[in-house]
């Protein structure tokens, strides 16, 4: 059997895993990763370029030294690089010490009933489930296990969306304009909805892909050239940001783009559907005894293995093949459904704009309604509202109504919730606001116990309408707080309130799971922009495209209901 390119790509992401784990300079790992990147994506066998004698260090991310492993791997089905390194990690149990609960007890477990020393092993007994089946085991360690594992991997640079986009749009106008290009699209995670992104997958069809990577070369805002060829290209931008660009013909559009979308675990589900009925499928296209039947566009991809179209947003491998087979794909809420915002701030507290400047950036935005939800006076440094200027700020907004034609603003407040679970005004002011939306600034990092029940006891005041940004992550710069959130959900079901999904870059929170979890209970998401400027209306477009990771329809979003079927929903409780 000849050594295929997966099993070589397989071989380099070990080496990276087992440097990583003996702290190894990231360059080296990340250069291993690269390659192993780089030769799944190969359309042809190394065995056969070595056959043909073809010149290896050709490939993005592969020199003489990677190029020698490979044909080592090829002669002797082994990599002699990793039998060394296999051997030179020292039993590594003191690393394994140092993950979150594993004790010495289970640590010797691992190492006397499975022989495992060091972390990669660890990770691949938690992922084919032996973990769980150890004395002292069970499926929750082994879930905390891989999620530590997963942190670890996912440690390298990602991209707030936000400044992915700011660097993706200019860049797709100035490949728009080269002659002889016909489409720019940016696949992978980004064109998945992803908040954050590794790097930016462009697709561009022409003719003649080699004029493209230079001018992708030429960009004035690319730093240096990774690596080039014919019909691709990597390149890092200024700010750091890498761009792989794909050049393919229009007749491979299609598959082309599915592939580079990803993710590949959904990409894998395809294909084994393929080869379910006798298909190969690749980036070139869809393939029958060397046939192409398929490539065009991604809905003939689908369509060949009996599917619809698949929303990319969707598509990470886990039951959408299953709900497109049945029929059962949502029909995901879009940016044009959106009537309202209920987390709108002012000047009032730390926003920098008036409630009529605010009013007119809503419309701008297209919206028929917003709340004002200032911060409540516990909140200092933003200049939080007593009961008083929340009186006073209530009689401007009426007074402010009265002018207004097809277009409403609510009275609200970002009250905080504070340490015990209470809210920050007292009741009778409350009760007299449309929109209460509560939200934790301080105490952030709780037991998960205890900022459970604060939260619960905060969702049962009766004027509670609604959970702001509730695991209160920032990317990049803080965890989410923990918190059980399906007690959360479970009890703002039974209470009538909603949750939020607060579409500012850093927080996009709620996260797509717990927007799953939200409509498995049929509670309402609200996604709210937080504005604090004008501007800010735009990241709405943000929280759109995580709800839609979330699974979720128009229906599911609280904002997207006339404002008459809003204020039915708010009064509910
Ligand atoms: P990222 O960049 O870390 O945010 O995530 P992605 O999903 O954009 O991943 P990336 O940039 O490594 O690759 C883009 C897409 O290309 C990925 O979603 C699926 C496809 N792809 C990359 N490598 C492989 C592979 O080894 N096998 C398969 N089937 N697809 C791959
Ligand atoms: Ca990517
Ligand atoms: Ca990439």
């Amino acid at each position: 059997m000849p050594i295929r390119n997966e099993a070589i790509a397989d071989a380099f992401e070990e080496i990276a895993d087992l440097l990583e784990i003996e702290e190894a300079n990231p360059f080296r790992v990340r250069a291993y990763r690269n390659a192993a990147r780089t030769i799944r994506g190969l359309g042809t066998e190394l065995v056969e370029m070595v056959a043909r004698d073809e010149d290896l260090t050709a490939l993005p991310g592969i020199g003489e030294d990677l190029a020698a492993k490979v044909r080592d791997m090829l002669e002797s089905g082994k990599m002699s690089a990793l039998e060394k390194l296999h051997e030179s990690v020292p039993a590594s149990l003191e690393s394994l010490l140092r993950l979150p609960g594993l004790g010495p007890k289970r640590v010797k477990t691992l190492y006397s009933r499975l022989q495992i020393e060091n972390l990669s092993q660890l990770a691949r007994a938690a992922r084919d489930g032996s973990l769980s089946q150890l004395p002292g085991f069970g499926r929750k360690i082994e879930q905390r296990i891989l999620e530590t594992i997963a942190a670890r991997r996912g440690s390298e640079k990602r991209w707030m969306r936000s400044a992915a986009a700011a660097a993706a749009e200019p860049l797709v106008d100035y490949l728009t304009e080269i002659p002889g290009v016909k489409r720019v699209i940016i696949a992978g995670s980004y064109r998945r909805g992803k908040e954050t992104v590794g790097d930016l997958d462009v697709l561009v069809t022409a003719a003649k892909g080699e004029a493209i990577a230079q001018r992708l070369a030429d960009y004035p805002e690319t730093r240096n050239v990774v690596a080039r060829g014919s019909t691709r290209a990597t390149v890092v931008l200024r700010d750091g940001l890498q761009v792989d660009l794909r050049v393919v013909p229009e007749a491979s559009f299609g598959a082309a783009l599915h592939y580079f979308t990803g993710s590949k675990a959904h990409n894998i589900q395809v294909r084994r559907r393929g080869q379910q009925r006798g298909l190969k499928i690749n980036e070139y296209g869809v393939f029958r005894n060397d046939r192409r039947i398929a490539g065009k566009t991604e809905k003939q991809v689908y369509r060949s293995v009996g599917l619809p179209w698949i929303p990319p947003e969707l598509r990470e491998g886990g039951v959408e093949i299953d709900a497109a087979a049945e029929g059962a794909l949502p029909d995901l809420v879009e940016p044009g459904d959106l009537r309202g915002d209920l987390h709108v701030h002012s000047g009032d507290s730390d926003g920098r704009a008036t409630i009529e400047e605010m009013v007119a950036g809503a419309r701008d935005a297209g919206l028929r309604y917003m709340a004002i939800t200032d911060h409540s006076r516990h909140l200092t440094v933003a200049h939080g509202l007593d009961a008083a200027r929340v009186r006073k700020q209530c009689a401007r907004i009426d007074r402010l109504n009265e002018g207004l034609r097809g277009f409403r603003v609510l009275k609200g407040i970002e009250v905080d919730i504070l340490e015990d679970g209470t809210l920050d005004l007292p009741n009778g002011v409350l009760a007299e606001l449309d929109v209460v939306v509560g939200a934790v600034h301080s105490h952030l990092g709780l037991s998960r116990r205890k900022q459970t029940d604060r939260i619960l006891r905060a969702m049962d005041h009766p004027a509670f309408t609604m959970l702001a940004h509730p695991t209160g992550r920032l990317l990049g710069k803080r965890e989410p707080c923990d918190l059980d959130m399906e007690r959360v959900v479970r009890h703002a079901a039974e209470c009538g309130c909603f949750l939020e999904l607060n579409s500012q870059p850093a927080r996009l929170d709620l996260l797509d799971i717990h927007c799953r979890l939200a409509r498995d209970a049929g509670v309402l998401v609200s996604i709210n922009s937080d504005a604090h400027s004008v501007k800010d209306f735009r990241n709405l477009s943000l929280g759109i495209a995580q709800a839609r990771r979330g699974w979720l329809t128009k229906r599911q979003v609280l904002n997207s209901r006339p404002l008459r079927e809003l204020r039915k929903l708010l009064r509910r409780r």
